[in-house]
């Protein structure tokens, strides 16, 4: 039996078959990264399904990371990229990678003394100068992480030294990290979070710390990138030795 485009009966659950539909729109290219996906009502009626299909089917494409939820403003195609996980590069230079420019609005610019916390992750003694970045970090204008850095003090002249890109201020300086020592782990991104990147509290987020060092040894930055969970595929090549 068919009723407007869907099989009932024996056939797939109509949210599966919903699912597929925009999943062959997107792998068609009818759907192109940060189209709008129609609203539910209009989807409902296209297809002639309740509403409460139409929202189980985008709700599982949302959780696959096929589509994202922009607050206030609706559902679209999501734009994953790609970075490998095992390279020393910079958020300026990801994004020149792919033809996206790079933006930074900063909360934090700031000289300090050391936390116990970072004194740990950087291998400083006590009392040792430290500056203090916190951005939110948007690739053609698009929020896509929040990160927190803290530099050994030695790396940098001052805090107004670094302009659009830490990596490029580090590099003026000759401090550009060497060596880097890379954590990954999912955390969900709460309220202000969440607010900031502009996605839904508990979108399920990544939590990158990079450790980075000179070539001697000595500690450059510990840097915590919380990274939107469904705009990021994290990459890494192996080999067997
Ligand atoms: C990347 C690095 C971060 C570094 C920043 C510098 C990861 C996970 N993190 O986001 O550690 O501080 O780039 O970027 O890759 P910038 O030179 O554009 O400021």
């Amino acid at each position: 039996e068919e009723i407007g485009k869907f099989r009932r009966g024996n056939a797939a659950p109509l949210y599966l078959q919903l699912q597929q539909v925009i999943r062959d729109g997107i792998g068609g290219g009818k759907l192109q990264q940060g189209d709008a996906i129609p609203a539910e009502r209009d989807l409902a009626v296209e297809y002639d399904v309740s509403r409460i299909t139409v929202r189980k089917a985008i709700g599982g494409l949302v959780e696959e990371g096929l589509l994202t939820r922009r607050r206030g403003a609706g559902t679209f195609v999501a734009g994953r990229v790609e970075k490998s996980f095992s390279k020393l590069s910079s958020f300026t230079e990801d994004m020149a990678a792919r033809g996206k420019t790079a933006s930074s609005q900063w909360i934090l610019r700031a000289a300090g003394t050391v936390s116990p916390e970072e004194s740990m992750a950087l291998g400083l003694s006590p009392g040792a100068a430290v500056y203090r970045f916190h951005r939110l970090r948007s690739a053609d204008d698009e929020p896509m992480a929040l990160e927190l850095s803290t530099i050994a003090g030695y790396c940098l002249p001052s805090a107004e030294a670094v302009g659009d890109s830490l990596y490029t201020a580090l590099q003026t300086a000759g401090s550009r990290p060497a060596r880097a020592l890379q954590r990954l782990r999912a955390v969900p991104f709460g309220g202000e979070h969440a607010r900031m990147l502009g996605v839904e509290s508990g979108h399920a987020g990544l939590l990158i710390e990079r450790r980075g060092f000179l070539r001697d040894g000595r500690a450059v930055e510990f840097t915590r990138s919380y990274y939107r969970g469904d705009a990021y595929d994290f990459v890494a090549e192996l080999s067997d030795l």
